[in-house]
């Protein structure tokens, strides 16, 4: 199969093309989960993918699964894929490369009408940036029963619309139930969103897991007063304390030699220039490749959080809301991309997530793994978020060739190709 190769001009104009929807003046992509954003982008790819003669089918979680038939139907499909929405700052190639990657891999089997021995599926999940509707991954979580459908279909953003009632107004609320679908297995490319591979001038991320990750809500609770008329001793100010704990955050993250902590949202009421600020909310994000460092971080902000209280008289009320233990990927599907970047010639680098994928999720319910490409800088979640044409191409290549490997050993274990 090596003479299989994908089209790095097709897969960069599936790239470009969807970047201008949701584009930004600086050069990114603000494409939030179910917004009509997210469903132009979805149309277009449900488009395409049946224009090759596939099937897509939508879950009630609104995950898209575009499958190409194999020799046995009856083998649960090798899925392959990533996310569309963005982060509202978002760049090109965070998600979009895992799905076009995917079906770049898919469009080149169908012009060589190959036909695999298992079915072959290009999934789009949906709300993987977890940036409109908390958690991150939501829906591969529910899809790896991680969470309730119905808590998750609850979830409001913070203008109070919920996920269920904006997955209805798109369009996109499927009949399947999510999770009900089974996979062989799962490969994701993905931009590294990191430095490494760019830095040892790698071609190729051999992704073995992913990181432990922790998000916490907090609400700090002073007293809205006049700002010319309070004494300095008699205020109960909520931002100060907040001030306090975005600082307490960072300086417990620093002391941990591998993890990292963010507050990434902050929101002071009443927001006024003369009042001093009676409420702040925040959030809180925690990783580490170790949970009991975690731990650690979580205990010295819960004694910030008491010792800040104390002194400024406010109330500080911290609360967990996603606990993502570290997830390794299955050894198989990691050989199989090894052998992927190996028939292509490729250099690689073994390597732990820092960020969330959907694949951390699916592999608790398939063999999955991840391939990770350089970007530039290492900068993502950023509009100047930057991977090649020739990257992006040796990710598709490695994923190709990976899918074809896995189905070869489906093949051997279940019957001849
Ligand atoms: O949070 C993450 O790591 C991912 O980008 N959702
Ligand atoms: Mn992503
Ligand atoms: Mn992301």
């Amino acid at each position: 199969m090596k003479n299989l190769r994908i089209d790095p001009e097709r897969l960069w104009d599936d790239l470009m093309d969807t970047a201008r929807i949701g584009a930004t003046s600086k050069g990114g992509i603000c494409r939030l989960t179910l917004t009509d954003l997210d469903r132009q982008v979805r149309d277009w790819f449900k488009a395409r993918a049946e224009a090759l003669g596939c099937t897509v089918t939508v879950d009630d979680m609104g995950c898209m699964f575009a499958r190409r038939p194999g020799q046995r139907d009856d083998i649960p499909p090798i899925g392959m894929g990533s996310h569309l929405d963005t982060q509202p700052t978002g760049g090109k190639f965070d998600g979009t490369l895992g799905v076009f990657a995917a079906l770049e891999a898919l469009r080149t089997l169908h012009l060589a009408g190959y036909e695999t021995f298992a079915p072959i599926e290009v999934i789009n999940w949906t709300n993987e940036e977890g940036s409109r509707f908390t958690p991150a991954m939501m829906a591969s979580g529910v899809f790896a029963g991680v969470f309730e459908r119905d808590w998750a279909a609850a979830r409001a953003d913070r203008g109070g619309e919920t996920f269920g009632a904006a997955l209805e107004a798109i369009g996109y609320r499927g009949p399947e139930k999510c999770g009900q679908h089974r996979l062989s297995a799962f490969f994701e490319v993905h931009i590294e969103q990191g430095p490494y591979l760019e830095a040892e001038a790698r071609d190729i991320g051999v992704v073995t897991g992913v990181q432990a990750m922790r998000w916490y809500e907090a609400t700090v609770t002073g007293q809205d007063t006049h700002a010319g008329t309070t004494p300095m001793p008699r205020r109960h100010d909520a931002l100060l304390a907040a001030a306090r704990m975005v600082e307490a955050v960072n300086a417990a993250a620093l002391r941990r030699p591998t993890a990292v902590g963010t507050v990434g949202l902050l929101e002071v009421k009443p927001g006024s220039p003369n009042v001093v600020p009676g409420e702040v909310f925040f959030t809180i994000d925690l990783r580490d490749p170790d949970p009991a460092v975690l731990d650690a971080i979580a205990n010295d902000i819960d004694e910030a959080a008491k010792q800040i209280a104390g002194g400024l008289g406010v109330g500080i009320a911290v609360k967990n809301i996603w606990t993502q233990p570290p997830q390794p990927f299955h050894p198989d599907c990691i050989a199989a991309v090894r052998e992927g970047a190996r028939v292509s010639g490729l250099s690689t680098r073994d390597m732990i997530s820092g960020a969330g994928h959907d694949a951390a999720y699916i592999a608790r319910v398939a063999p999955s793994a991840m391939i990770f490409v350089p970007c530039k800088d290492g900068i993502s979640h950023n509009e100047a978020e930057y991977s090649s044409k020739e990257q992006c191409a040796a990710g598709a290549q490695v994923l190709l060739q990976a899918v074809l490997d896995y189905d070869r050993t489906l093949a051997d274990r279940f019957g001849k190709a």
